[in-house]
């Protein structure tokens, strides 16, 4: 099913022809309207004229995060303020907001891609879709929320929170999609269990989540707690929000809309260009964009792209999912560990449920990792030397599987706090001290 053929199927060739010449007319739009971009060129000793080839994007200079705080809070801005008439902006740990503009064209793509995301995961205008992300100034409500409307489904605006209320409406107004963060998906689970609601008398069937990292493993669980098909959607209020990629029915990595963004991968410690099939950085440029024309923005985000044809039919290239950010890495006692891969080895044990915190310590001079992970009811009132014997188990395959070794602690089922958006899964109490 898709929403437009023309784009989503164009062949490569042309595809690159119609990038070639947006990518021309946004460098020259940023470079004669934002003083950054023109005093970054310049340095690099480039004008926009020199764009005569795709790959010769690769002399531009990187934008990054900083450079959106240096322009705190609207330099980047490429139009008048009275050209803007939507503003989003993301909090990060540190240090000012990100704040992103929009004009009413971008908004009009912003409605576009997410249409075709919707598409992408079988979403029609027959559904009824429950949109449980924050509404506000995260891009997650109200991006995903005008794409809806956009192809037609009946919209239940819940945003996040107040969990009980969020699944009597889903029993009772029949809703067939869910878009959330995925663990927020989990909660919602737990929780219409907990009121006694099976996942048959829900009308759910779809599964839009994002906007943090996942598993295999996690997608798995919610499908089963839930009775649905969990596609992954991506995105970063920086590039547009929600819909930059999309998974597709083939479930085989995240389709990014080709003719409105460039996707690169990089070394994330050299900034050298990695070929397709390379693990990465994930560097997008927007070729659409009129508001905030972001040129080869850094993510953080690790991937990886593969440019062979995907059995659905669409041309773009798949990104893989997000395994992590570079920033997200810990290095405990010198071993690069990602949160995600804890959880795979916790889901895949299958013994545990899928709530966990990491504890990241400094004790004397020795880094300390300790894993805490709920059992089920079951297990926690079982003989103290099932759990040990558990807590065993999941710290030498922790070791076995990551090379590092961790303290692993068993707490009760549902004394781990569950996100209503974004999970926070990591506590790294060396910042802190
Ligand atoms: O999280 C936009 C969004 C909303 C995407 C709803 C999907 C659904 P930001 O708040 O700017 O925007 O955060 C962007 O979130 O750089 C990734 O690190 C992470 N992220 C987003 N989607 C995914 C995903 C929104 N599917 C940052 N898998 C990005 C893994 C994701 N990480």
């Amino acid at each position: 099913m898709y929403w437009n053929e023309k784009y989503e199927l164009m062949d490569r060739e042309n595809l690159r022809d119609l990038q070639l010449e947006r990518l021309q007319q946004t460098v020259d739009r940023a470079y004669h309207n934002v003083p950054h971009y023109r005093r970054s060129m310049q340095e690099s000793g480039i004008e926009p004229g020199d764009i005569k080839f795709l790959d010769d994007l690769a002399k531009i200079p990187f934008t990054t995060k900083q450079d959106l705080r240096d322009n705190y809070p609207y330099g980047l801005f490429a139009v008048p303020l009275s050209e803007i008439v939507r503003i989003h902006s993301s909090s990060g740990t540190t240090g000012k907001p990100t704040v992103v503009g929009y004009t009413r064209q971008d908004l009009n793509n912003w409605a576009e891609l997410l249409a075709r995301s919707l598409y992408c995961a079988g979403v029609s205008k027959d559904d009824v879709i429950q949109i449980s992300y924050g509404y506000g100034l995260f891009t997650g409500g109200l991006g995903i929320h005008y794409g809806s409307e956009k192809v037609g489904a009946s919209v239940i605006p819940t945003s996040g929170g107040n969990t009980k209320r969020q699944v009597m409406i889903m029993k009772d107004y029949g809703s067939t999609v869910l878009a959330c963060t995925p663990s927020y998906a989990l909660y919602l689970g737990e929780v219409a269990e907990e009121m006694g609601i099976s996942k048959d008398e829900l009308k759910l069937r779809v599964g839009i989540f994002g906007a943090e990292p996942w598993s295999g493993a996690m997608r798995k669980e919610i499908e089963n707690s839930l009775g649905i098909s969990a596609h992954d959607i991506y995105g970063l209020s920086e590039i547009m929000g929600p819909g930059v990629a999309m998974e597709c029915e083939a479930k085989n990595g995240l389709h990014i809309h080709e003719d409105h963004f460039i996707p690169e991968i990089i070394n994330p410690e050299t900034g050298e260009s990695l070929p397709y099939g390379s693990k990465g950085e994930l560097v997008f440029t927007c070729i659409t964009k009129e508001g905030l024309p972001m040129i080869r923005y850094r993510t953080r985000d690790l991937s990886c792209l593969h440019e062979e044809r995907c059995s659905c039919g669409r041309t773009h290239v798949r990104m893989e999912r997000v395994s992590g950010r570079s920033d997200d890495m810990l290095i405990i006692r010198g071993v690069n560990v990602f949160p995600s891969q804890i959880e795979s080895v916790l889901l895949e044990m299958g013994q545990t449920a899928p709530h966990y915190h990491l504890i990241v310590d400094r004790i004397g001079n020795l880094d300390t990792l300790e894993v805490q992970v709920e059992v089920s009811e079951e297990l926690f009132s079982d003989k103290i030397r099932r759990l040990e014997h558990l807590g065993r188990a999941i710290q030498k395959e922790i070791e076995s599987t990551l090379g590092v070794s961790s303290k692993v602690t068993l707490v009760e089922p549902k004394t781990l706090t569950r996100s209503e958006g974004k999970a926070q899964r990591v506590t790294d109490k060396r910042q802190l001290k």
